[in-house]
C-alpha cells in the first residue's frame, strides 16, 4: 500500500516538474512556480517581508521558491489523502489549485496563455499520478496476495519518481531562460561604453584591517530587490517613456543615453531596511546622464512633485522631483565601477540618487517614467506600510574590533554616512566616557561615506564601544533607537569587546 499523504505529495512534485518543463518548452519568461512566488512576495506586507530580509538576507530569493515548493507538496499530501475516501474534495483542491497557480500567472506584467498551459499541464499531471498511484479498487489484494501488489506499487512509484526527475532535469536543461541570460551577459562583456575605472580618490581608504572598503567591488555590493530572477533586458530593445504632467512626451533609447556623455559620480547606495551596524550599504563610481536633463526635455508641468518610476519587472518608486532638479548628482546609470551595470544591479540602465534611500529613488531595470504628484500616485514600498519619502538617516558603524583583543593599542574603525550633506565628525565612546574624535579619511563629495578610525589604549576586561557621526548641518545622531519601518533605523552602533 502506498500511503496516500506520500502519494500526493509525489503527485503535486510530478505536477510541478511538468508545469517547470512546460514553461521552458514554451519559452516563457517565467513558470507557474516562479510567478506564485512573486505574487506571494508581492502580497507579503512590508511589516512580514522586513523581518524576514532582515533575518535570511539575500537568501530571501530562494527561501521563498523552496517554500512554494514545499507548501505546494503539502497540499498535494492533503489531495492525496482525499482522493480515495472524498473522490470530489479532491477534484475540488486540484481545481482550486490550478485555479490559483492561474490567477498568479494573469497577475504577473507578463501573464500569457502559455503560462495557463504550464498550469493546466501541472493539473492535469496532478490528477494522472493519483490515478496511478492510488487507483480506486485494488483486485490484487484479494487475488495475488499483497507481496504482488507491493511490488506493483513499488514500481508504479519509481516510475513516478524518475520520471518526476527527468521532467524536472529537463526541464532546467532546456531552459530557455538560462540561454537567454547567457547571451545577455555575453553581450554585456562585449558592449563598449565610453567610461573607465577610476583610481580610489587618495586618502579615501584607511585602509584598517577588518574595515569595510571605502570602495566596493561589484561583487560585493549589496542586492536588494524583489525579483526572483532578474529581468534580461537587451540594451538595443531598451526604452525609457516619459509621460505624465509633461509638456511633451519623449521616449530615449540606449543609445540616445550614451551619445549624450556619461557623468561620473562616487555614490553610497543605503537600502531603508539596514538596521543599526548592518551592510546594507555599500560605495562606488556610477556613469550616466542627469535625470535633470531628460525632466527638462518633457518639461515639468506647474504643480507636479513627484518622479513615479516604474521598471520593466513592475516594481514603482516615489522620487520627490525637488531631489531630481535641484542639481545633485542624480543620474541614469549605465555603469558601474566603469563597467556596463552588472545585471543584478539594473542592466542596461538604473537610476541612482544621492542621498535618498534606495527604495524611493534607484530604480533598477527602469523602463517608464510619470511625472505626478505624491497625493496621486503610491509607489511600491509605500503601499506597504514605508514613509513615501526616504532622504538617509545620518548613521555611522564600527567594524573593528569585534568581539575580542589584546590590550595596548587597538583600532577602531568604521564608516560613517550622511549622503548629500556631508559628515563633520565621528566620535567613539568607551563605558559611557567622553565622546573621543575619530579621525576621518577624505571624501571626493558629500554624496560618499567616510571611513574613519581611532585608537583606543585598551585595558583588560569587557567594554563597550559606541560610535556616534555629526553631519555638516550640524545634526549629532540621536541616541534614540528606532525601528527601520518605516523610514530607517536610528540609534548608536555600539559593540563589546573583551580585552585579554
Ligand atoms: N526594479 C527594482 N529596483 C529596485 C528595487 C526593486 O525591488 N526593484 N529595490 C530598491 C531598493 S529597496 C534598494 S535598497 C536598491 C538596491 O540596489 P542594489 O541592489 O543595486 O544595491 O534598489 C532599489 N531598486
Ligand atoms: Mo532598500
Amino acid at each position: 500500500m502506498t500511503s496516500p499523504r506520500l502519494a500526493g505529495a509525489l503527485a503535486a512534485a510530478a505536477a510541478l516538474a511538468a508545469s517547470q518543463l512546460t514553461a521552458a518548452v514554451l519559452g516563457l519568461r517565467e513558470s507557474p512556480v516562479l510567478a506564485i512566488a512573486q505574487t506571494a512576495i508581492r502580497l507579503t506586507p512590508g511589516g512580514i517581508a522586513e523581518p524576514i530580509i532582515g533575518a535570511v538576507g539575500t537568501a530571501d530569493k530562494p527561501l521563498t521558491i523552496v517554500s512554494v515548493v514545499v507548501v505546494m507538496v503539502l497540499l498535494g499530501a492533503i489531495v492525496g489523502t482525499w482522493w480515495r475516501p472524498h473522490p470530489t474534495w479532491a477534484v475540488a483542491g486540484v481545481v482550486v489549485l490550478v485555479g490559483l497557480a492561474t490567477a498568479a500567472v494573469l497577475s504577473r506584467p507578463y501573464g500569457s496563455v502559455g503560462g495557463v498551459v504550464a498550469c493546466l499541464v501541472g493539473g492535469a499531471v496532478l490528477v494522472g499520478v493519483l490515478a496511478l498511484v492510488l487507483p480506486e479498487s485494488s483486485h490484487d489484494d484479494t487475488e495475488k496476495g499483497p507481496a504482488v501488489t507491493r511490488r506493483r506499487m513499488l514500481t508504479t512509484v519509481g516510475a513516478v519518481v524518475v520520471a518526476t526527475a527527468v521532467a524536472g532535469t529537463a526541464g532546467e536543461l532546456l531552459a530557455s531562460r538560462r540561454r537567454r541570460r547567457r547571451d545577455l551577459d555575453g553581450l554585456r562583456a562585449a558592449l563598449r561604453l565610453p567610461t573607465r575605472r577610476r583610481p580610489t580618490p587618495a586618502g579615501a581608504d584607511l585602509g584598517v584591517d577588518g574595515q569595510a572598503p571605502w570602495r566596493t567591488s561589484n561583487r560585493a555590493f549589496y542586492r536588494i530587490d524583489t525579483a526572483l530572477s532578474p529581468p534580461l533586458i537587451d540594451p538595443a530593445g531598451w526604452r525609457l517613456r516619459i509621460h505624465g504632467m509633461v509638456e511633451r512626451e519623449v521616449t530615449i533609447t540606449y543609445q540616445d543615453l550614451v551619445d549624450r556623455g556619461l557623468n561620473d559620480a562616487w555614490v553610497t547606495l543605503c537600502c531603508v531596511s539596514n538596521p543599526v551596524g548592518g551592510d546594507l550599504i555599500s560605495n562606488t563610481v556610477f556613469s550616466g546622464v542627469p535625470m535633470r536633463d531628460l525632466l527638462d526635455e518633457a518639461g515639468i508641468r506647474p504643480g507636479a512633485d513627484m518622479l513615479l518610476s516604474t521598471s520593466e519587472d513592475g516594481w514603482t518608486c516615489g522620487t520627490p522631483l525637488s531631489s531630481l532638479t535641484d542639481g545633485r548628482d542624480a543620474m541614469l546609470a549605465v555603469a558601474m565601477d566603469g563597467v556596463p551595470l552588472p545585471v543584478e544591479h539594473g542592466f542596461p540602465v538604473r537610476q541612482v540618487v544621492p542621498g535618498l534611500y534606495g527604495y524611493v529613488s534607484a530604480t533598477k531595470w527602469v523602463t517608464d517614467w510619470r511625472v505626478t504628484r505624491f497625493d496621486e500616485a503610491e509607489a511600491y514600498w509605500t503601499q506597504r506600510g514605508w514613509a513615501a519619502r526616504g532622504p538617509v538617516k545620518t548613521h555611522s558603524r564600527i567594524d573593528v574590533p569585534r568581539g575580542r583583543a589584546t590590550a595596548g593599542a587597538v583600532p577602531v574603525a568604521g564608516v560613517a554616512w550622511a549622503q548629500h550633506t556631508g559628515i563633520a565628525k565621528v566620535e567613539v565612546r568607551v563605558d559611557d566616557g567622553a565622546w573621543q574624535e575619530a579621525e576621518l579619511g577624505a571624501v571626493p563629495s558629500d554624496d560618499t561615506w567616510v571611513q574613519w578610525r581611532w585608537e583606543w589604549d585598551a585595558r583588560p576586561g569587557d567594554h563597550r564601544l559606541e560610535v556616534r557621526a555629526t553631519d555638516k548641518s550640524g545634526y549629532a545622531q540621536t541616541s534614540e533607537r528606532a525601528d527601520v519601518l518605516p523610514d530607517g533605523a536610528t540609534g548608536y552602533h555600539g559593540v563589546d569587546i573583551s580585552i585579554a
